[in-house]
């Protein structure tokens, strides 16, 4: 239609994203200064401003602006998404878990500061997640504040972050009989849930009415399922080439995949089905308003790496 065609020509993604991204660093700058004592704010920035997609706060972002509201009220919320992420990166690399070397390119927080300091600086990046939404959100009305201070705690939790990670734990070793409602389990929940909850803040603090969060919870959670089938898509058809430069780690060969479960096709059928019914959510919104979301939805299907 024209009104598409217009939105089109007029947003940018990559100049989207690019200033963006830009605000959030300097947020999650300013958000962690180095005090005493020294070593754990210093583990804490390390991984927090290693770079990084920063797609989690995009999103918040994204649907603070989906339903008007401007960008700066969503920031503290936007910083403190990426704090969660971040302390599920590091406890997710430590020997007792996944045992990473590298992570965002440079090596892992617990082999630059030690376990000790890695588990710490983890802790305290959520709970300064908490803290900073408490503390740095403004102009919005106390009980939009809670509201979101309760579906991030949910969303790391034992119901959330904690429940996926635990069962992936689980499956380890036990990789040839995982189905496939017990795989969407963990990605619900390893990835959806912050998805989810990274919109359903912005969209809160944006001024959206109860049924735009609703269908932008819907949203978000179609395309972090979408985010991890991708992935799972990527592991087959990126080069051999490519797979060789992953520390030597076969990454396919030791987990349960869509692709394993589903064959190419079917897991390829379901990203399109998932995207479909994400992107579906968004019918009712200003079209401007919401481009840069049908944005990020398109690039989280789309990607090729
Ligand atoms: C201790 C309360 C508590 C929670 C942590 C360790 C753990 C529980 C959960 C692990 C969760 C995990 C590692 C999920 C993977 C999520 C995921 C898709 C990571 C990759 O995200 P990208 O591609 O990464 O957005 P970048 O580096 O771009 O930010």
């Amino acid at each position: 239609s024209p009104v598409t065609s217009e939105v089109e020509k007029t947003f940018n993604f990559d100049d989207y994203v690019a200033e963006k991204v830009n605000h959030v660093n300097e947020a999650l700058d300013d958000a962690v200064p180095v005090k005493y004592p020294p070593t754990i704010h210093e583990a804490m920035r390390y991984s927090l401003l290693a770079g990084g997609k920063r797609i989690r706060p995009m999103l918040c972002i994204a649907a603070c602006e989906a339903v008007g509201g401007h960008h700066s009220a969503a920031m503290p919320a936007a910083c403190a998404v990426e704090m969660i992420h971040t302390m599920s990166l590091i406890h997710d690399d430590l020997p007792c878990m996944d045992n990473d070397d590298l992570r965002r390119g440079k090596p892992t927080n617990h082999k630059v500061f030690g376990q000790g300091v890695a588990v710490l600086a983890g802790g305290a990046l959520f709970v300064l997640a908490i803290e900073h939404i408490a503390t740095a959100t403004t102009g919005v009305a106390p009980n939009k504040v809670l509201a979101a201070v309760r579906e991030l705690a949910k969303a790391g939790g034992a119901e959330g972050l904690v429940a996926g990670q635990a069962v992936d734990l689980s499956c380890t070793g036990n990789n040839q009989n995982v189905e496939l409602e017990t795989l969407e389990y963990i990605h619900l929940r390893k990835t959806a849930a912050l998805f989810e909850a990274s919109v359903v803040l912005g969209a809160i603090f944006g001024g959206g009415s109860h049924e735009q969060v609703e269908k932008l919870r819907i949203f978000a959670r179609k395309i972090g399922l979408l985010f991890q089938v991708v992935d799972d898509i990527l592991d087959v058809t990126r080069s051999s080439e490519e797979l060789g430069k992953t520390a030597g780690k076969d990454l396919a060969a030791d987990k349960t995949t869509y692709p394993k479960l589903l064959g190419l096709e079917k897991a390829m059928e379901f990203a399109e089905k998932l995207n479909g019914e994400a992107t579906e959510q968004l019918a009712d919104f200003d079209r401007e308003k919401a481009a840069p979301l049908v944005a990020l939805a398109d690039y989280i299907a789309r990607r090729q790496n």
